[in-house]
């Protein structure tokens, strides 16, 4: 399969980092956003909305936007502990991939979008969201190691990239060991693969 990508987009680390975990060969495709290439048709046809990540298949089934692509190879590869099938659980995951299009991309995603790519967002309004969302999440995480039940599924995904990289948005992860602890733990896991850094916010200090 391939998947169209660009490297420092958190998107599409998120589908790139659980098709590794799963397992899964994709071929990576780099989008040129710079030039502009996810403007033109033959991107477009493949997302109207021209955005990456994109997921083709082998069998030349499109997936554009990234939790639909986690649904997706968790469904398509029968992956339940990934993703349940119960209503329970189902719901539990897809409140956390809301999150995820939510609070995280117009948070800490918002954030780094300013130092990396000199974004127009106001930096104290996305920072402010983006500790709204960590401080939420501290709490949640206070009796669980994983956002839903008992071990990873693709809430947990859907998260990551765009908290480890929240730094280089000025976002500090300090106050916040838990999350960090469920960082690490998603690191540990077999097939992981890690977030390009960039040397912006609290990284450029570093
Ligand atoms: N909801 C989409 C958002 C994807 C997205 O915002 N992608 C960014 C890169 S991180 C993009 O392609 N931006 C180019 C644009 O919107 O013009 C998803 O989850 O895949």
């Amino acid at each position: 399969m391939k998947l169209y990508h660009h490297p420092l987009s958190g998107h599409s680390h998120r589908a790139r980092l659980f098709a590794s975990l799963l397992g899964l060969d994709a071929e990576l495709v780099e989008v040129d956003l710079l030039a502009g290439e996810h403007k033109q048709p033959a991107f477009l046809a493949l997302n109207p909305l021209g955005q990456v990540p994109v997921l083709v298949d082998d069998e030349g089934t499109v997936v554009a936007d990234s939790n639909a692509i986690l649904v997706y190879l968790a469904r398509k590869h029968g992956r339940t502990d990934w993703l349940p099938e119960d209503a329970v659980g189902e719901a539990a995951v897809q409140r956390w991939l809301s999150v995820a299009a939510g609070e995280l991309a117009f948070g800490p995603a918002a954030a780094r979008l300013v130092t990396v790519f000199g974004s127009r967002h106001n930096p104290q309004e996305v920072i402010a969201r983006a500790h709204a969302l960590l401080a939420n999440l501290e709490r949640h995480l206070q009796h669980r190691d994983w956002l839903v039940g008992n071990g990873p599924t693709i809430a947990d995904v859907a998260l990551y990239s765009y908290l480890s990289s929240a730094p280089e948005g000025n976002v500090d992860l300090d106050a916040y060991p838990r999350v960090r602890a469920l960082l690490s733990r998603i690191e540990n896991l077999p097939g992981f693969v890690p977030f390009v850094e960039t040397a912006a916010g609290l990284r450029a200090a570093a």
